[in-house]
């Protein structure tokens, strides 16, 4: 017989579980629980679990013009995000998870909303010549930073940089202290996150090259679990509005995102892209 301290700790441990299903879920439930990265610009908490950024802020834009009132978010690493969503731990995924294939088979998503580069944070001058992915992988000793299941790490991998030399980074404050201690040879992240950091850093030695040659422009979407094509499909019809009303821009060209690169692409675009 499990000790009831034991039973209780487990339940409290339990991870809030966001069960909604569909929109009228959302509604009734008057909240959406989003996955975040916490990367600015695409996404941010403060430590008052202030949820920001262009990915949260467009999301709850559109999910108060459907009536669902509040939004919190929890921060999820990028490979974990699709198995949260599936697992029902968020009902949705803001984060800037930029559309793949392999993605775009696990989830449904929105048309696009934030469209980045990919770029590299290194020591000024790039004294090596980082480039491409290619580069780190002709180098034996060079180490690459990335996120964890993210489309860097990807990239690099496929690039041919071995397994041991691309090396995971929980968040972007761990990339630059990894990069400043010379664990990492470059840190790699979308252009708009490396500037970001690197301006709130000050940090004169380092540098963001971008963009990454060889490397495609992403753009993601709000991402909804397979077969929920009703609340994705509410969803898009509130974000074309906002694109064409204008909304859209006022909310993500602050944070440094073109609104015409989103809305010159659309989803079955970017998912048939490699
Ligand atoms: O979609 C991804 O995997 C990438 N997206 C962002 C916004 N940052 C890094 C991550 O790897």
């Amino acid at each position: 017989m499990m000790k009831n301290c034991v039973l209780a700790a487990m339940l409290l441990a339990a991870p809030a579980m966001a069960s909604a299903q569909t929109l009228d879920d959302l509604k009734s439930d008057g909240n959406v629980t989003i996955a975040i990265g916490n990367e600015p610009p695409f996404t941010a908490i403060d430590s008052s679990g202030k949820v920001s950024g262009a990915a949260p802020d467009v999301a709850r834009a559109v999910f108060e013009k459907l009536g669902v009132a509040a939004l919190d978010a929890q921060v999820i690493e990028y490979g974990a995000m699709i198995p949260s969503l599936q697992a029902k731990r968020v009902d949705a995924i803001a984060a800037g998870l930029f559309m793949k294939p392999e993605r775009c088979a696990a989830v449904d998503y929105s048309q696009p909303v934030l469209c980045d580069a990919e770029a590299l944070l290194l020591p000024s001058g790039n004294p090596k010549g980082f480039k491409s992915y290619a580069d780190f992988a002709k180098d034996p000793e060079a180490r690459l930073g990335a996120p964890g299941g993210g489309t860097e790490e990807k990239l690099a991998l496929e690039a041919g940089v071995p397994r041991d030399r691309v090396v995971v980074v929980p968040d972007a404050q761990s990339g630059l202290k990894m990069l400043q201690d010379g664990r990492i040879d470059a840190y790699s992240l979308p252009v708009l996150s490396l500037n970001d950091l690197l301006t709130k850093s000050a940090d004169a030695s380092l540098e963001v090259f971008a963009p990454v040659e060889g490397a495609p422009v992403y753009c993601d979407g709000v991402a909804f679990r397979k077969g929920n094509t009703e609340l994705r499909d509410a969803f898009d019809v509130e974000l074309a509005k906002m694109k064409e009303s204008g909304e859209f821009a006022k909310i993500i060209e602050p944070y440094g995102f073109s609104a015409q690169a989103a809305m010159s692409t659309d989803r079955d675009k970017l998912c048939a892209q490699q």
